[in-house]
């Protein structure tokens, strides 16, 4: 008896030394990536003559490889943060811009203390330092202010990144990379005979969304591009205010997508054309080594009508997004991969509500658009927008409301999503038959199209991490209006508490060595107490 206890005691001191070390190896884990990220006003050459000016980051690398960071010449657009899944970054950002403002990481499963809740704010002059570690997949991120109330004009002057995540599973398919991948931003803008950007949004455009009159493409109203004759990687997202865009290639060839917002699809999609919203991203597999040398392919946005438009070129309008010219002959040797990344498929029969969704429908009323009707409340959640943490959920999203009814970008922080579901409950046939083939709702999405009279269904497992997060229509005059509502994920049961105290300290500890080899102490509920619960216990300890 004497023997056995010395025994397990011994195993017990053994692993708690082992799990010290490795508690203590990450605590002194520097940041894999650190940066300066300063957001200031700027005088840009965008337009032949006077220099427009625009609000923009710029970033510094301080710690990481030289590609981490990349800005961009004479652009209001950038940096393109290059990152590693698994990396932990440290961003010291700084405001040099008159106003308030934050940082959003669009897409990524961070804390709610760094996601740049919409009244977290860095006041002008001020710094912050932002820190997170990065989950998500390879895929192709962004980020951008997100103040409440200020966010459209603060984008619309310029102020958005990319940040690309790569791993493992996406360089065993050897992609095309360097200057075969290109990361594409797309936005459309108005300016003054001045070279100035205008934007002073009419009631009219605040209720149906501000469109420009010109296409740029990161920044550069010059959205033609020289190619080799090989396969490219287009890296889009949609950075418009509100317009949305139907993309085709002018030749017929297919439209194909090997990645949505959230990282890599299972496989590549193909198709005729692909919707874009606001805030969307899109992977496209681009083969340009069927073109002749002097030959070009252009990318389209074919028309549609997304229930209200207004402007020039309004919403909805067929334009010309950006065109190829094949300047010399390469031989490719890139063939389109079969399948592409493992994705675990949720399943509703998993979801802890599967027979009855969350709904937050989208309505409208005293002239304004509604979730889950209300509008923005400053940490505010109904009843029905405090969820479980780590809990996989069935969410219904409508938008039949009969008033001004038109297409919302809706957008979820903090946490990826799988649509399951779209269904036209009351929308116009015609105009839905002429989009719906374009909604790439395989893989991972934070961001889709809603059309009006149409429900959408989705499986979200909410994020580990504790607090408030906003979902909102990312039509940013939307937005802007009210068109958010938080939602509140509580905190996961503390692992390692087994006295339930709320706190993970030494008497938790006592409990775990005394019930070595039994099932008292057992903190993974694996039935057994052993180095994994001593592990899970110091992982959070103090806390
Ligand atoms: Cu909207």
């Amino acid at each position: 008896m004497i023997h056995s206890v010395s025994m397990q005691l011994h195993r017990a001191t053994t692993s708690v030394l082992l799990a010290l070390i490795a508690s203590f190896t990450t605590l002194c884990n520097a940041a894999d990536v650190e940066f300066t990220l300063r957001a200031y006003v700027d005088s840009v050459a965008i337009k032949p003559g006077a220099l427009t000016e625009v609000w923009r980051y710029g970033g510094t690398l301080v710690t990481g490889n030289s590609d981490t960071v990349a800005n961009l010449a004479s652009s209001s657009i950038g940096p393109i943060i290059r990152v590693q899944q698994g990396d932990t970054l440290v961003v010291h950002f700084q405001n040099d811009l008159p106003e308030a403002t934050n940082v959003h990481w669009h897409g990524l499963d961070i804390p709610a203390a760094q996601d740049g809740y919409a009244t977290d704010l860095v006041a002008a002059g001020a710094s912050r330092d932002i820190t997170f570690t990065v989950l998500n997949p390879a895929g192709t991120y962004w980020f951008h202010p997100h103040p409440d109330m200020t966010t459209a004009h603060q984008v619309m002057k310029g102020l958005a990144g990319m940040i690309i995540v790569e791993d493992a599973a996406e360089r065993a398919l050897d992609l095309p990379s360097g200057a075969l991948e290109i990361p594409m931003v797309l936005q459309d803008r108005s300016f003054t005979a001045k070279n100035q950007l205008i934007y002073a949004p009419s009631m009219t455009e605040m209720m149906i969304g501000w469109v420009g009159n010109t296409m740029m493409i990161n920044g550069y109203i010059d959205t033609s591009f020289d190619v080799p004759t090989r396969v490219h990687r287009l890296r889009l997202l949609n950075g418009c205010n509100s317009r949305s865009f139907k993309l085709a290639w002018n030749d017929a060839t297919p439209m194909m997508v090997i990645g949505n917002d959230g990282g890599l699809l299972s496989a590549p999609r193909s198709g005729g054309y692909l919707m874009l919203g606001p805030g969307e991203r899109a992977d496209v597999w681009a083969d340009f080594s069927t073109l002749a040398v002097g030959s070009t392919r252009t990318l389209l946005s074919q028309a549609f009508h997304p229930g209200q438009s207004q402007g020039a070129i309004p919403n909805g309008a067929a334009l010309t997004v950006a065109t190829f010219s094949a300047t010399s002959a390469q031989t490719e040797t890139r063939t389109l991969p079969t399948s592409l990344v493992a994705i675990e498929q949720y399943l509703l029969k998993d979801a802890a509500n599967p027979t009855t969704p969350r709904a937050w429908p989208i309505g409208f009323s005293n002239n304004e658009f509604t979730l889950n009707g209300g509008v923005f409340v400053d940490h505010g959640v109904a009843a029905n927008e405090i969820v479980p943490c780590d809990t996989l959920e069935y969410i219904e999203i409508t938008n039949i409301a009969t008033t001004l009814r038109m297409a919302h970008p809706f957008h979820l922080h903090g946490r990826s999503l799988q649509v399951i579901e779209r269904t036209n409950l009351s929308g116009n046939a015609t105009a839905y038959a002429n989009v719906v083939a374009g909604f790439n709702d395989s893989g991972w999405k934070d961001t889709f199209l809603i059309w009006p009279g149409e429900r959408v269904r989705f499986l979200v497992r909410w994020s580990a991490f504790a607090g408030d997060y906003v979902y909102h229509c990312h039509l940013l005059e939307h937005e802007e209006m009210g068109m958010m509502r938080t939602v509140r994920i509580e905190p996961c049961p503390l692992l390692g508490d087994l006295n339930n105290d709320g706190a993970v300290n030494d008497a938790d500890l006592a409990l775990l060595l005394g019930g070595w080899g039994t099932a008292a102490g057992d903190v993974n509920a694996d039935g057994s107490t052993d180095a994994s619960d001593l592990s899970m216990l110091l992982g959070n300890w103090g806390a």
